[in-house]
């Protein structure tokens, strides 16, 4: 059978095969304009505001994507032939299959085809949501010090040319002062992201930039414009040309870019909107005052529990996070991180069955249908770990507790970048923006450690530079992370 290739006209053929959407998609209006769609924006946000669309007779939330990079150009191209139209496949850990065809996505915008385009959107009237998966970097922020890094010629150069935006904040500072011009209402900026505080992050970020580049504009940003903390939750591996494949011949649907994920779906946001918001307690988004303990388990359990498997699984050479989960000692050990040291320095989580979560990520991570490559969970570990598994380290060192699995993951973290290889000699697949000054630093794994930007000041603490460099020199002596993992759970 000829697969059906994926567009709007085939829609009711399709429909036969998979779930499609109900709604008119013609009358949908832009109401969110979102930055960075990569498969986490089309598994998550997108489903969720697809299914309020499918559920609800509401036409006001569409949403426009926007690529602010050439490497955009990718997705850009294949939505636009599909009509903006893509499958999402969750894969059960019992073997079913859930297809469905996504319609929230009614265009997008690249900035290389035209930066005015973008802004000018952001401006309109309909325009009530920026919201924004541009990763833990995309925040331009010292990871240590947390400061707006002033020093990127991209925002150098759109700080003397406000009419030539580059990076998100020259576009949100060009499009809100149009809102301001016009006596618009200004969008808030909801930043999906896996930051603690990501909203409080955004807006900070958000201000300093505005603060020089136009003070007035800055009081306004601060007067008026909401940015909600949120926490995101949704495992999305990345798209292979296998997976394409295997979904075109199970659905009989030729879709260039379909997402798969995991069936466990959380979203939780603080109900802090400056110009309306949609309806989504309606499909089961959360709406809290303070996102703070959702985002702290979260960022500390599963993304920390990712990492601490994902980095000694590349240099063991596990190929994924399930994988990683059916070695009884990686589970172990990932189990032990979370207990012995995750878990005492969360602090407070009234109302949460803490041991039931980590259970349940327990069961997500081993989801034998979901193939979460190692290489996605290391990629950019070095804007990932200050924010996932160091906090748990320093407050740890401060308390006197348990920090041998974190430096483990460390030690791991410099033979990584230091060899480029696992211990079996095979290259990795390492995509890290700053893997050039780690591979240098990690020759000497004292140097290593002593990258403030990274690390902050774990190298000033004897005791655990002790730990560190012993667990090192094993990870070097014995080439055998997981007889270290073994050893010590
Ligand atoms: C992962 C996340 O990137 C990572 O390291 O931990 O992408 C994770 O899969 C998502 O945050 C799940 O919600």
């Amino acid at each position: 059978m000829t697969p059906t290739p994926l567009n709007q006209e085939n829609l009711p053929e399709i429909s036969q095969r998979l779930t499609i959407p109900t709604y008119d998609r013609q009358a949908l209006k832009t109401g969110i304009l979102h930055v960075g769609v990569g498969g986490f924006h089309r598994s998550h946000q997108a489903k969720y505001v697809h299914q309020l669309l499918q559920e609800h007779n509401i036409n006001d939330w569409g949403i426009c994507g926007v690529g602010l990079r050439e490497a955009d150009r990718k997705i850009k191209d294949v939505l636009e032939k599909q009509d903006f139209l893509y499958t999402l496949a969750v894969q059960h850990p019992d073997g079913k299959l859930e297809g469905e065809v996504i319609g929230s996505l009614t265009g997008y915008l690249l900035a290389a085809d035209g930066p005015m385009k973008i802004v000018d959107k952001m401006a309109a009237a309909d325009t009530r949501i920026v919201s924004l998966t541009i990763t833990e970097g995309g925040y331009n922020f010292n990871p240590q010090t947390e400061a707006f890094n002033f020093d990127n010629p991209d925002v150098q150069h759109e700080l003397s040319h406000p009419d030539q935006p580059r990076t998100i904040f020259g576009y949100l500072a060009a499009a809100l002062k149009k809102r301001k011009a016009a006596n618009l209402p200004p969008f808030s900026i909801l930043s999906c992201d896996n930051i603690q505080h990501n909203g409080n992050m955004a807006r900070a970020m958000v201000l300093a930039f505005t603060r020089r580049q136009d003070p007035e504009l800055a009081q306004w940003i601060e007067e008026n414009v909401s940015f909600p903390n949120t926490m995101v939750d949704r495992i999305t591996p990345s798209t292979t040309p296998a997976d394409i494949a295997a979904l075109e011949a199970a659905f009989g649907v030729a879709d260039k870019w379909p997402v798969i994920c995991e069936p466990f779906i959380q979203w939780v946001i603080e109900d802090d909107f400056s110009n309306g918001r949609p309806p989504l307690e309606s499909v089961g988004v959360q709406f809290v005052e303070d996102v703070s303990p959702y985002e702290k388990m979260k960022i500390r359990l599963l993304n920390a529990g990712h990492s601490v498997l994902g980095i000694p699984g590349a240099v063991h050479g596990h190929p994924t996070i399930d994988a990683c989960m059916d070695d009884d000692v990686f589970a172990r050990f990932m189990r032990s991180f979370m207990d012995e040291e995750a878990t005492p320095v969360l602090g407070e989580m009234p109302g949460t069955d803490l041991e039931a979560y980590k259970d349940t990520l327990e069961e997500r991570f081993a989801n034998p249908n979901l193939k979460d490559s190692v290489a996605r969970i290391c990629l950019e570990s070095s804007s990932k770990l200050p924010k996932f598994l160091i906090p748990t380290i320093r407050e740890n060192l401060a308390a006197g507790g348990s920090t041998k699995f974190g430096c483990l993951v460390l030690a791991a973290w410099c033979y990584y970048h230091d060899k480029e290889t696992n211990e079996k000699g095979k290259p990795l697949d390492i995509i890290d923006t700053n893997s050039k000054e780690l591979h240098l630093a990690a020759a000497d794994p004292l140097t290593f450690l002593k990258l403030e930007d990274i690390f902050g000041d774990l190298a000033n603490n004897p005791d655990f530079v002790k730990q560190y460099l012993e667990l090192v020199r094993k990870v070097y002596a014995t080439e055998d992370i997981r007889k270290l993992m073994e050893e010590m759970i």
